[in-house]
């Protein structure tokens, strides 16, 4: 069945609520004082079939000062009723439901003319006239008028079938993507506990999810979720939903929090939009204090205006009707994702005065009065002649991965940013390396250009490092990352090394080199290097200290360092302590000793005695080359003595 949220709009005592009860059979009006007044003060829900189609009702109080509670209903909303009373036709809170509305991109809608009793048909006439003109150009152009009388009754017929002819024309929301319940009520429910409600506006989520109230990130259990009264084993995007909380107190949530899919969207305390100023209002200051509307959530915060400074004094101002890109700055933090619309609302006197769309809720802190900034946010707009937002997302994704640089783009802050289905990620990757706009490192997205400069900047460094040191084999790993990246992402590093081998640019084992590398020596060296190995090979077990080595070879202190590196980098000489033996002498003693079982068997023993005689060294080497061989497991040292093993 489809199910869909209708929600009231329109000044107070214009028959809202009156309507809402006539069609439902529910008064929405549930609070004590709203009875003993006579007005809706907070939201108030009600529900029906009508022709098959599952109708939940938010009921809005007109009064001029809950706006912010009307406010809070409309977020989810699929389309509206705006309700106009025909004794008094269009009123102010009539126009600013209205803006609030078109500002929020309500998707339909229709207009309900209420008290017909009370006028007669030349009223009605005129009052459909007064509409017609302040809805002309909106998306209420052309919508149904219905008169209707919740007193007698008359129009609701035909007021009914006009709801259900519009609400065929709204699209459902989107139930892939992540789960957002922006909540409207907390209250306590005997035998239940906590149980919050508000309209499901993406994704979907079973009887018994995990999900988080946000901002503030805690982790709470759902117990039962009921759709229009029913309890169900799902809520999917679209629905009036009441979720039973486990693991949490009433005090602890409040409206304006959403239920959210864990870790998927960050809260956030700045945000880049565009926003539309709405012409009736007073022009919109640069750092100005603002009422911050979004979803069921009120937050004050600052407006900035993006761009460079005007050569006109005084404080820039965004004009009446004028739409600008501006970066707001949040006082507590909100939950938001790219697309959300939003309302402003001036701080004093609470008056509606502009709205508009998030276009990135994590933008880079950095100027905005820039040439550089309006060009980052021209790009991050939707384009209103694109098909869908894809391309317009693609765009913008293309900027974020600019902004990223080197520290790369993660591709979970798409979901948040672009507005990505979670489960969509590696897809859109896909989508963004097949268009050129970005390569894949691993968990995050960099631009080709960055890319190839990491590339770059490896191949080059590899190369001074070539020059400077051409005895060495290259540059370990890690620290060639801090040459060349050390701000960077690990994951594009990684990638960069791995695409440069498998293009056989590099070779990477212990140390990273050019393919093209030979260690080369000076014709100076190379007889050094000669000379020195001979010296160790010729000693044997009792082999030559670094002083020793350069008096009799002759060749410098630093030469002789610069070749004993190089041979131990090169595994002919091996390290035993602070000596150094030639791996030949090594292998021989290995063998030599591991034969010693073929002649003696299981008898077969060795201690630091016979070790001495049978070497002649002395014991200064034999302890060392005695536990060398323990190490190598040749030997096992048993007391004093030594089984080979
Ligand atoms: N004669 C007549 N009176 C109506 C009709 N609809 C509503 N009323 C009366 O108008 C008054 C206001 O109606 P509500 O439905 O409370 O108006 P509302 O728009 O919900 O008001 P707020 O929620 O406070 O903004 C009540 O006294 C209703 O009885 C109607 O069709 N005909
Ligand atoms: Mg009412």
């Amino acid at each position: 069945m489809k199910s869909i949220v209708v929600g009231t709009a329109g000044h107070i005592d214009h028959g809202k609520s009156a309507l809402v009860h006539a069609l439902t059979g529910t008064d929405p009006d549930r609070l004590k004082e709203e009875k003993a007044r006579g007005i809706t003060i907070d939201l108030g829900f009600a529900h029906t079939t009508i022709d098959g189609v599952n109708v939940a009702f938010v009921d809005v109080p007109g009064h001029e000062r809950f706006v912010k509670n009307m406010l809070a209903g409309v977020g989810g909303i699929d389309l509206v009723v705006l309700v106009v009373a025909a004794d008094e036709s269009v009123m102010p809170q009539t126009r600013e439901h209205f803006d609030i509305c078109r500002l929020l991109h309500v998707p339909a809608g229709l207009v309900a003319m209420t008290k017909s009793d009370l006028v007669d048909a030349d009223t009605i006439e005129l009052v459909k006239l007064e509409v017609r003109e302040l809805t002309a150009g909106s998306f209420l152009d052309g919508a149904p008028i219905v008169a209707v009388s919740a007193k007698t009754g008359d129009g609701l017929d035909v007021f009914r079938r006009a709801l259900v002819d519009v609400s065929a024309r709204v699209s459902g929301r989107p139930v892939e993507g992540v789960t957002r319940l922006p909540i409207d009520r907390v209250f306590s429910m005997k035998g239940f506990g906590t149980v919050v409600t508000g309209t499901l506006v993406s994704g979907r989520f079973p009887a018994d999810a995990e999900l988080t109230v946000a901002p503030g990130d805690r982790r709470v259990k759902v117990r039962g979720v009921q759709v229009h009264g029913t309890p169900r084993a799902e809520a999917v995007a679209g629905q009036r939903t009441a979720v039973n909380l486990g693991g949490i107190e009433v005090e602890e949530i409040e409206r304006g929090q959403t239920l959210v899919t864990p870790a998927a969207l960050a809260e956030t305390r700045l945000a880049d939009a565009l926003v539309d100023v709405l012409p009736g209002a007073k022009p919109l200051r640069h750092g100005a204090r603002v009422r911050f509307h979004q979803g069921t959530a009120e937050i004050l915060g600052r407006v900035a205006l993006v761009g460079p400074l005007t050569a006109s004094a005084g404080v820039p101002t965004i004009a009446p009707g004028a739409r600008r890109f501006v970066r707001l700055r949040l006082e507590r933090p909100a939950i938001l994702a790219r697309g959300d619309r939003y309302i402003l609302r001036a701080y004093s006197p609470a008056v509606t005065i502009a709205g508009g769309v998030i276009l990135d809720p994590h933008p880079p802190r950095g100027a905005i009065r820039t040439e550089a900034a309006l060009a980052r946010a021209t790009r991050l707009a939707f384009d209103p002649s694109a098909p869908d937002r894809l391309q317009s997302d693609d765009r913008a994704a293309a900027v974020m991965i600019e902004d990223a640089g080197a520290g790369g783009f993660p591709l979970r802050s798409m979901v948040s940013r672009i507005g990505v289905d979670p489960r969509a990620l590696d897809a859109r990757a896909d989508a963004l390396t097949r268009s050129g706009t970005a390569v894949r490192a691993g968990s995050v997205l960099v631009t080709p250009a960055v890319f190839e400069t990491v590339k770059r900047a490896i191949i080059s460094a590899l190369g001074d490092h070539h020059r400077t040191e051409p005895l060495s084999e290259g540059i370990p790993r890690e620290e060639l990352r801090d040459r060349v990246f050390a701000r960077g992402h690990a994951d594009v590093y990684e990638r960069a090394l791995g695409d440069l081998a498998a293009a056989g640019t590099i070779v990477s084992r212990d140390r990273i080199a050019l393919a093209t590398h030979r260690v080369a020596l000076s014709p100076e060296d190379e007889r050094a290097r000669t000379s020195i190995e001979r010296a160790f090979r010729d000693g044997g077990l009792k082999p030559p200290d670094a002083a020793t080595v350069a008096a009799e070879t002759g060749a410098s202190s630093a030469t002789v360092d610069r070749v004993l590196k190089l041979l131990q980098r090169q595994k002919v000489l091996v390290r035993i302590d602070t000596m150094l033996f030639h791996e030949d002498a090594l292998k021989r003693l290995k063998a030599e000793v591991a034969a010693l079982k073929v002649s003696a068997g299981a008898a077969a023993r060795i201690d630091v005695a016979t070790f001495k005689e049978r070497y002649g060294v002395s014991r200064k080497f034999a302890i060392p080359l005695l536990e060398y061989l323990d190490r190598e497991r040749v030997t096992r040292r048993i007391g004093d003595s030594r089984v080979v093993l």
